[in-house]
């Protein structure tokens, strides 16, 4: 397979050519749109040897890809001495010898209608639109696609009148004119210097919201948001986002927007939430629609959160950008960490580092141990859109929060401005920012930087000692060898260190900012007591699992006595996670009713504050359990996550009744304190739920009836999943009919049908796959379906009999040549087998070698399939 032909980071070449400008002109037609393309180039000054000239001693090799190549021109003139090479456009050195600059003009097609890989130019939903990142500007033309290759972008587009009132690209409208036969020209200048993957067009018929914003120094900044046709009311809550979003950058970071128009819009075929192109953002349009019939609270978080992230991206990856691929981490761990600071100030610190955390353990901690497994900046790339992962992405952005903890929020800053400074308008590395962080603290960071390059989760082990009279707690940190990488060292690691004596007392630690950095394999911390509990890497100030022999005791003092909420929360996490793994072990355990009485009074202590209490009433998913495991039995451990809940609900029913009875409905509004009871309540109404008695149904159905949120009837639709299979189905039936026609709502329809537990479930997801709004060239559409299956149906997806992990690959077979990285994204759960027990991995196994098998088989499946075969 010469496509599968890794690339390594060490490799790293400068380019040998610069393109300064691109003239694009674009005819959008369905399936012969024509590309005239006009580069300014000039020798690299990276390319010249001291003593041959000026001209460059390399080949000019444009990447290309599925293009129609129609015509070149060098300097003016018909050129015809070029060759394709694995459909890239090669112009021979010889041919360019004595030029230092030069202009070439290259003419080609692509067919947007039938590219359902959604990359490139594509036409869907009566819309054109564009994705270039990572690699899918060589998808439209030819060009040095790579991000180190920096231009001013001229696009022309020529599109019918009619059916395409909007017509965008990056930067400033300089032009608009009718031309004949129904058709007009628009014309758009970016005076920005960027690379191609920041290029965007989108044509389509819109509704258009418009506002401003005026930016610290006075200037006047026109917002633009378009959705589609009927829905602008859905949007003023992303472009309310926006504006925070710009206000909040120049407040903690000074940064201010640069152009004198920002455009959003929303589109229903997208590969992921959202593309930072420069000026022109492209959303997939469930982050952007939203009111409260139809998206929940969850929804309206994850808006704000992923507009603020798009919007950031503005500095932290437009104007300075990554060098290379393997730097992704460059611009999205440090843009991940400014939305999760943005999302924090926004509406809560507490919900947004748990919900983080979620992420970490659920996900990053299972990409590190399974065949994927890659350091922040990865060193080895088949295909870089299957490195668009949870460890560059959050990891990443746990590595920059360690900086922001180390070097404080005003070091950070000045970290910040002086890395701005340099690298304004460069293309650069993670290196490059750290020793910007380094420099402008006159700190070392040599050795952090390891936490670039090493991959795998850290083990820290802590153990207490006694030494005269006083006490010990000895840290041991270890890494295990992962899939990618055998020899590990020791990590610089801050860990949050708070000590508690039985009654309750804090013992003073004297540690700087009570944080403990562990910077090699062993060290230790005296506490002058002889009896205390240890609550350890609270914040989660370092991406580590932590191993400390708690009692049940223990996680019931730090949930009433700890300091921080998020170390209250996480108690009682891993309480949780102990009783329900004493139920996998031993299912017929009746768990002790002292345990019950004394967790019921450690809730109570949080009943003033909904915040903490709805976290700590929802329970450890399965996914999230299954890290805490080697080899689990899937379905035994949800079986015994399914009986802890039921115990847990009955032996705290008067308390959980209790709370439903103190929670009334209200009218909605997407406020904090409001958002707070009701999650508190759909905590209460699932937990009680598993009582599954007549009652609980007819409570559920009341309140569905009755619910004047989307928020409110999922609650009820989640719960009634859990409380009665007829009531469910019942309920399903009516949110469908209320909710047919609109797609993003539907989502959320076909995603709980597809975590249903139910023993034809694959006979349903066929049924499924054949409704009216199912599409599998929608990704939206696929990941609910198929992805909630795979990802979060337990029973289902890992059957005894191996049929769910038969289904998933049925389906990658038949989506891989329409869209190969949405097929690679769902592969995810198939080639984390190692986590399971033996039979559940050989049936995996016998599914990855069927994929394997196949002809054709993508880059993007090939990488992940053929890793998780050979690890
Ligand atoms: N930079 C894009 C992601 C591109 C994904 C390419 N497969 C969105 C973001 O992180 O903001
Ligand atoms: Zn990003």
């Amino acid at each position: 397979m010469s496509q599968a032909i890794a690339k390594k980071r060490l490799d790293y070449q400068a380019p040998n050519y610069l393109i300064n400008e691109v003239d694009l002109v674009i005819e959008l037609d369905p399936t012969d749109t024509i590309i005239t393309s006009t580069l300014k180039c000039e020798t690299s000054p990276h390319a010249i040897s001291s003593n041959a000239g000026v001209a460059s001693e390399q080949d000019l090799i444009l990447d290309g890809e599925d293009l129609k190549l129609i015509s070149v021109f060098l300097n003016g003139s018909a050129f015809t001495n070029y060759r394709i090479e694995e459909g890239k456009l090669v112009i021979p050195q010889a041919e360019l010898a004595q030029l230092t600059d030069f202009t070439l003009q290259i003419k080609n097609s692509v067919d947007p209608i039938n590219n359902g890989s959604l990359e490139g130019l594509y036409l869907s939903n009566e819309a054109y639109c564009t994705q270039c990142e990572a690699e899918g500007f060589r998808k439209i033309t030819y060009f040095l696609d790579r991000p180190d290759v920096l231009s001013v972008y001229t696009v022309t587009i020529i599109a019918e009148k009619a059916a395409f009132p909007h017509v965008l690209s990056n930067g400033n409208l300089v032009e608009e004119r009718d031309l004949a036969d129904g058709k007009k020209l628009v014309k758009w200048h970016d005076p920005f210097k960027k690379p191609c993957y920041l290029f965007a067009l989108v044509a389509g018929n819109f509704d258009k919201l418009s506002d401003s914003f005026t930016t610290m120094s006075g200037r006047q900044i026109q917002l633009e948001l378009f959705v589609d046709k009927g829905k602008a009311s859905q949007g003023h809550h992303a472009l309310a986002s926006l504006k925070k979003a710009m206000k909040w950058d120049e407040d903690v970071f000074g940064l201010e927007y640069d152009l004198d128009i920002y455009m959003v819009v929303a589109v229903d075929f997208f590969n992921m939430g959202a593309m930072e192109n420069k000026g022109l953002n492209v959303f997939n349009s469930k982050f952007v629609l939203a009111d409260s019939n139809t998206a929940t609270d969850d929804d309206f978080f994850n808006i704000e959160s992923i507009i603020g992230h798009e919007y950031f991206h503005n500095w932290t990856g437009n104007r300075v950008t990554c060098r290379d691929w393997f730097q992704l981490s460059l611009k999205e761990g440090l843009t991940v960490f400014r939305d999760q600071q943005f999302s924090a100030d926004m509406f809560s610190y507490l919900a947004t580092r748990i919900s983080q955390v979620k992420v970490m353990r659920e996900h990053q901690f299972a990409e590190d141990a399974g065949p994927m497994s890659h350091p922040i900046r990865p060193d080895e790339v088949i295909e870089m859109n299957n490195f668009y992962t949870v460890t560059v992405y959050d990891k990443g952005a746990e590595v920059i929060r360690m900086l922001h903890t180390l070097l404080t929020a005003d070091g950070f800053r000045r970290g910040m401005d002086l890395y701005f400074e340099r690298h304004d308008g460069q293309a650069v590395t993670c290196d490059d920012f750290v020793n910007a962080m380094q420099d402008a603290n006159e700190v070392n960071l040599d050795h952090f930087k390891l936490w670039y390059s090493q991959s795998g989760t850290p083990r820290v082990k802590v153990e207490s000692g006694l030494e005269s009279g006083s006490k010990e707690l000895n840290f041991t940190q270890r890494t295990n060898p992962t899939a990618d990488q055998a020899d590990k060292r020791a990590l610089y690691l801050p860990i949050k260190v708070e000590c508690l004596e039985r009654s309750g007392r804090k013992i003073d630690l004297n540690l700087n900012n009570d944080t403990f950095v562990l910077d090699k394999a062993n060290a230790s911390v005296t506490v002058p007591s002889e009896d205390f509990v240890p609550v350890l890497l609270s914040d989660f100030s370092a991406p580590v699992i932590l191993d400390y022999p708690y009692s049940l005791e223990d996680y019931l003092l730090i949930m009433t006595f700890s300091s921080s909420d998020y170390s209250k929360w996480d108690a009682s996490q891993a309480l949780y996670s102990s009783l329900i793994s004493e139920l996998y072990h031993n299912e017929s355990v009746e768990l002790s009713t002292s345990v019950w009485g004394k967790l019921e009074a450690a809730l109570r202590q949080a009943c003033n504050n909904y915040e903490l209490l709805n976290e700590m009433l929802t329970i450890p998913s399965v996914e999230s359990l299954t890290q805490g495991f080697e080899f689990s039995e899937p379905l035994k451990l949800s079986a015994a996550r399914s009986a802890f809940l039921v115990q847990m609900q009955e032996n705290l029913q008067d308390f959980l009744l209790e709370i439903m009875a103190n929670t009334a409905q209200k009218s909605y509004e997407y406020t904090k304190v409001q958002v707070n009871e009701r999650r508190v309540l759909s905590a209460v109404l699932q937990l009680l739920s598993y009582s599954k008695t007549p009652e609980m149904a007819a409570q559920l159905e009341k309140r569905f009836n009755s619910a004047d949120n989307m928020t409110d009837k999922l609650t009820m639709l989640k719960a009634s999943q859990i409380c009665s299979v007829e009531l469910f189905e019942k309920l399903m039936l009516s949110f469908e009919s209320e909710y047919l026609e609109n797609a993003v709502v539907m989502d959320k329809w076909f995603a709980l049908h597809a975590t249903t537990k139910s023993n034809d479930i694959l006979s349903k997801l066929t049924l499924l796959a054949s409704h009216r709004q199912f599409n599998l060239r929608n990704p939206n559409k696929v990941r609910s379906l198929v992805g909630s299956f795979a990802f979060y149906n337990t029973d289902g997806f890992h059957a005894i009999d191996g049929s769910g992990y038969q289904f998933l690959t049925d389906y990658l077979l038949e989506l891989d040549p329409i869209n190969p990285q949405i097929a690679a994204r769902l592969v995810t759960p198939l080639i984390q087998y190692k986590k399971f027990a033996k039979s559940h991995q050989e049936m995996m196994v016998m599914q990855l070698k069927r994929l394997l098998n196949r002809a054709n088989l993508s880059k993007d499946l090939y990488e992940k399939v053929s890793k998780s075969l050979t690890s």
